[in-house]
């Protein structure tokens, strides 16, 4: 299975490579397109048909598509920038080494296997996160999607090139389990000394945009004492989520700002910043959320300026199947089950259909960033372990 991976991991590793390092492989954009027709080609190669749901979804079948009580698995290709491959094409490819495993075994699956590249699970083009997901599953409109803009303006129903279709109905007579395999981002299966893992839940997390208002003025001349400088809330604020987060013991960053006039030589009117904040548990992350915004209001007041915050998007706490994660486990041989406080389109699926989550070994743990890497040999035993999975599911 080894060559084999690596024979198809060849086939897409220079795709949305970028220069400066990492990949770009916004969704909908030429990278992502030119993947796209790598997975069609891939389900030609091996006689599943292909479907596209209307929300930018796209899907091979080794079966009737859509079932009922289909086993739908795979993940997403794009990518945050400047990201590493695995983060979700690792889950497609996986899927496609696993059908060739279930055939060479001699397996025919009493289910149809579905294979998913859902669209825009980084939320890195569009801000929405599992887009796609929400999609089909009907957590989020096509008229909200459809809206929703990139840095440059453009649409997501414009990129789509149609109206989305929303959600799909009678999904959960449709699919009967989902189960995708995505790289581990962190180091629990290094310390636990097993290539492959099983997921037991997803923190809740969510992404705020932050507002700071303050007076545009001149750099040079206007004095300190008379200036209200939203670019100082903002540096407070980012401070006090990083205090308040670890105080918690949850997650925060903003790693995205926005200014303006973003002139070197202009006191800034606007800075925007988005907060990423994950926690354990809703309460926690709540409380979490709650004390940054009162210490960015507090700050803003002796600022003289202005905040308003407002959620982009919200991900509730995931508990994925406990019985399917126990079976699966077993299966695996004693495979070790552990949480994640990465958001997957696994996590919205699972409000609809049992649903697990594989993962495979990374060695440093680092994702989102060029140095996320698996190594060849355990990437192999995923996808050998994903066509063990399928074939125990159909
Ligand atoms: O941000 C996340 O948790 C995921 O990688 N999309
Ligand atoms: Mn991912
Ligand atoms: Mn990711
Ligand atoms: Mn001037």
């Amino acid at each position: 299975m080894t060559a084999a991976f690596q024979r198809l991991w060849q086939e897409i590793a220079t795709i949305g490579r970028d220069p400066r390092g990492g990949y770009l492989r916004y969704a909908l954009s030429e990278p992502e397109l030119v993947l796209r027709d790598w997975f069609r080609n891939q389900a030609a190669r091996r006689d599943l048909a292909v479907t596209e749901d209307g929300n930018g979804n796209l899907f091979a079948w080794w079966g009737r598509p859509w079932g009922p009580d289909a086993v739908l698995t795979g993940s997403h290709f794009d990518s945050v920038p400047h990201g590493g491959g695995y983060d979700g094409p690792l889950g497609i490819v996986s899927a496609f080494l696993a059908v060739d495993a279930l055939r060479e075994r001699g397996v025919t699956p009493g289910r149809p296997i579905g294979i998913a590249a859902f669209v825009e699970e980084e939320g890195g083009r569009f801000g929405v996160p599992c887009l796609g997901s929400r999609l089909l599953t009907g957590a989020i409109t096509p008229e909200k999607a459809a809206g929703l803009c990139d840095r440059d303006g453009v649409t997501f129903g414009e990129a789509l090139g149609a109206r989305p279709a929303g959600a799909l109905p009678g999904l959960a007579r449709r699919v009967s389990a989902v189960v995708e395999l995505h790289i581990e981002q962190g180091k629990a299966l290094v310390d636990l000394g097993a290539p492959v893992g099983v997921a037991s839940a997803i923190w809740p997390h969510g992404r705020w945009r932050m507002d700071f208002t303050g007076t545009g003025d001149h750099a040079g001349t206007t004095r300190m004492a008379d200036r209200h400088d939203p670019m100082l809330t903002f540096a407070h604020t980012v401070l006090a989520a990083n205090e308040e987060a670890r105080a918690a013991g949850a997650h925060a960053t903003v790693a995205r700002v926005e200014v303006e006039p973003n002139a070197t030589n202009a006191i800034p009117s606007l800075v925007r910043g988005w907060l990423d904040a994950r926690a354990a548990d809703t309460p926690t992350l709540d409380r979490l959320v709650e004390a940054v915004l009162k210490r960015a209001t507090e700050q803003a007041g002796r600022d003289g300026t202005g905040v308003v915050v407002e959620p982009e998007s919200l991900s509730p706490e995931v508990a994925f199947d406990t019985a399917l994660a126990a079976r699966l486990a077993g299966i695996l041989g004693g495979a070790p089950i552990l949480p994640t406080s990465a958001g997957h389109d696994a996590g919205v699926l699972s409000a609809h259909v049992p649903t697990a989550m594989l993962f495979v070994r990374n060695p440093t743990g680092v994702s989102h960033s060029p140095a996320e890497h698996a190594p060849d040999e355990d990437c192999a035993a995923g996808a050998e372990s994903l066509a063990t999975v399928l074939e125990a599911l159909t």
